[in-house]
């Protein structure tokens, strides 16, 4: 507004011939639901429904919706969480693949209604929208396209029904900053009774031209996240990370020609980094869950992420120019454990204490160049001013400026913050930074692809009264909104646990510390827990956690959650087909393969029988796939025997591995009691990809 004025004020004096009009944007530009989605960066999306009471991933769709009882359900305990996390708002599973509808639809029984909580008369969503009205957070919706429940998939009238599911979401529950549209399709569902597997082309089979200009039209201000889009892409993983070059820009963009890729079809290793010349604007969201999986499992509360690991994708996100969208699980009483709130907590307050201070506020600039010489046009004071859309600019054709900065006084920081003004597009392709050390300049940082946001973490603590910022490559004049210096503080680095092939466990520490303290029960640790000295035997597996502790001060805890030890397993058949002990070393990098070179070749299932050398109580079998980011042989249907003897089997377990194409986590398969055995036989039944069977590790959990 302010720039507009002077340029109104210069052209009525009759000095336009000056003032140069404004930068030309360049590329492909973003919505305004888009902008406010980028102002955004962070968000929460909530799964809780059917799963929660089953353990499970993915529902069938046979589940009997009386499970769902939350009695203590609060939006307001989870939407609060999130925001002391910093988060900007929340996506709401209204309704998973499961088909369980968490507000009270007219489109199937399948609904709250028939929950015992509220005694039916209950709306989940209602009571999430008010919570964000109360706490300023904004709100999103997820329904699942994929229902495992509806008699109808697979036909037209399912996707009606969708559809009108859409327009009740779009509403009811007042305005919404997202609409998120899952990629997924396993095939098989319960589907009113049918029990049997439906295949939809999903190139055209929900329609979603159609589908979505419901969306523009009820909720004109909400993005669309889809796996290549309209509004927003999946980054390509559900680890939470973008790549160190990833470009808002890309294509295709769904509906493209009326078609939109299946997951799995998408291409991740483009994804994670855009297109830099794509046609489209459309930013990556990282999607991570706290916890390993999207829904709660007890099994899973040693391995909530802690505040650092949050900080740490925060960088690798939202500090390369996408979001970070983190996942929340309620727990059966419909409340977040004080494990996760507490993780979130801290994480929030490490982002304030990092960045509250610009330590670049009040310092000198001089740029070598300034569009048409207007500094307060265009000049290089807007870098420091907090507005996203204010901007430093160049003549066009200065394409590689450089800017100095004195800065008020001597300063040190270790985190450095860049944002283009994106309403004129993604424009800068690299830069530098320099820092005056010891009398010369030394370059202390680089970046590619800036866009809405940048933040360089430095491996080090930088002390200087003089920085410098060098543009090495822009296809045009530049249109650079923001430049901040920030100081992390500093923390004591989390020891390592380690535990060998013989079952023992060590705790160590990089650089050296006054002590280590560690608990086996699952607690958290306090300098008052056992001090570590020696390696210490855990055959049977268990929950350690550790912390570091040097000069009064303590490190964040570090959990790892092992398994029963391998040491003396055998493997029953004996000869080494895909190196099979590779599936038994522990290694999580390595694994057995049957995968056939010829890709034509039919699936053969495979498995491999273990002799555990004596008997040992079972409670859960876990399957660990490859980790190596491809999909052949990754098993995605199991079965799991035991015997006394290893020549007779008894099934104890037959199911899927849900979404583990998309997040390829060790799955943990609880028994309903534990067994005695001393063999046990893995098979693969089927594979998300390829001939063959794959696995990691095959381990089993004796408590
Ligand atoms: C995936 C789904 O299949 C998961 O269950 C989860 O909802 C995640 C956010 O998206 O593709």
């Amino acid at each position: 507004m302010k720039k507009r004025w002077l340029m109104l004020l210069l052209m009525g004096t009759g000095f336009s011939v000056f003032a140069q009009e404004a930068p030309k944007p360049y590329g492909p530009l973003p919505s305004e639901a888009q902008l406010n989605w980028h102002e955004m960066g962070m968000y929460c999306i909530i799964h809780f429904g059917v799963d929660t009471y089953t353990d499970k991933e993915w529902g069938f769709g046979d589940e009997n919706p009386e499970i769902v009882n939350p009695t203590k359900f609060s939006a307001e305990q989870i939407v609060g969480a999130a925001k002391s996390g910093g988060f900007k708002g929340v996506v709401v599973v209204a309704k998973h693949h499961d088909g369980l509808c968490i507000w009270p639809t007219k489109t199937t029984d399948h609904n709250i209604s028939r929950t015992k909580w509220k005694d039916g008369k209950g709306d989940m969503m209602a009571e999430y929208q008010k919570a964000c009205e109360k706490l300023g957070m904004q709100l999103g919706v997820y329904c699942s396209p994929w229902d495992r429940n509806s008699e109808f998939y697979g036909t037209q009238k399912y996707v009606d029904l969708y559809r009108e599911q859409l327009r009740e979401l779009y509403s009811n529950y007042g305005k919404l900053f997202i609409s998120w549209h899952d990629g997924a399709n396993g095939g098989d569902g319960y589907y009113g009774g049918k029990n049997e597997t439906r295949k939809i082309d999903h190139t055209s089979y929900y329609g979603w031209p159609q589908t979505w200009d419901i969306t523009r039209q009820m909720q004109p201000d909400a993005a669309i996240f889809g796996d290549v889009g309209p509004d927003v892409r999946w980054v390509g993983n559900e680890e939470g990370h973008a790549g160190t070059t990833s470009w808002a820009t890309y294509e295709p963009k769904a509906p493209d020609e009326g078609r939109i890729p299946a997951n799995g079809y998408v291409k991740y290793w483009e994804a994670v980094k855009g297109h830099r010349d794509g046609k489209y604007w459309l930013p990556a969201e990282c999607d991570v869950s706290l916890r390993p999986g999207w829904f709660y499992h007890a099994s899973q509360n040693a391995k909530v992420k802690s505040p650092y690991t949050l900080l740490d994708l925060y960088y690798k996100s939202v500090g390369r120019g996408a979001d970070l969208d983190l996942g929340l699980s309620p727990n059966r009483d419909g409340l977040l454990d004080d494990v996760d709130v507490q993780s979130l907590k801290e994480f929030g307050n490490l982002l304030s204490q990092t960045f509250a201070h610009n330590l670049a506020a009040g310092a000198k600039l001089s740029a070598s160049n300034v569009r048409a010489g207007s500094v307060n046009l265009y000049g290089p004071k807007f870098l420091l001013d907090d507005d996203r859309y204010s901007y430093w600019s160049t003549d066009d054709g200065v394409t590689d400026p450089s800017l100095t900065l004195q800065l008020k006084g001597r300063q040190q920081f270790n985190v450095i913050r860049l944002r283009e003004n994106i309403k004129l597009g993604q424009r800068i392709e690299a830069l530098e930074v320099d820092a005056f050390v010891k009398g010369q300049w030394q370059k202390i940082a680089e970046a590619t692809s800036i866009g809405p946001n940048r933040l360089i973490r430095l491996p080090q603590n930088i002390s200087t009264d003089k920085v410098r910022l060098r543009i090495l490559k822009s296809p045009v004049c530049i249109a650079l909104s923001d430049f901040g210096l920030y100081k992390e503080p500093a923390h004591l680095t989390k020891p390592e646990i380690a535990r060998d092939l013989e079952g023992k466990v060590s705790i160590s520490t990089t650089a050296p510390v006054s002590g280590l303290f560690y608990t086996i029960d699952g607690s958290m640790p306090s300098t008052k827990s056992t001090a570590y000295k020696n390696a210490f035997d855990l055959q049977d597996g268990g929950v350690v956690r550790a912390i570091a502790v040097e000069g009064g001060k303590s490190s964040e805890a570090v959990t790892a959650d092992f398994e029963m030890s391998k040491s003396g397993w055998k493997l029953l058949d004996g000869p080494e087909e895909g190196k099979a002990t590779l599936a038994l070393d522990e290694n999580p990098n390595t694994f057995w393969s049957t995968v056939q070179k010829d890709s034509t070749g039919k699936f053969v299932p495979a498995g491999l029988s273990i002799d555990m050398g004596k008997v040992q109580s079972i409670s859960a079998f876990s399957y660990l796939p490859r980790q190596d980011k491809k999909l052949e042989g990754m098993v995605d249907q199991y079965v799991f025997e035991v015997s006394d003897d290893g020549k007779q089997w008894k099934e104890v377990l037959r199911g899927e591995f849900s979404n583990i194409r998309a997040n390829p986590i060790n799955q943990v398969l609880k028994l309903s009691a534990p067994v005695k055995a001393r063999y046990f036989r893995f098979q693969g039944l089927r594979s998300v990809k390829g001939n063959g069977v794959t696995a990691a590790e095959i381990g089993v959990i004796s408590q």
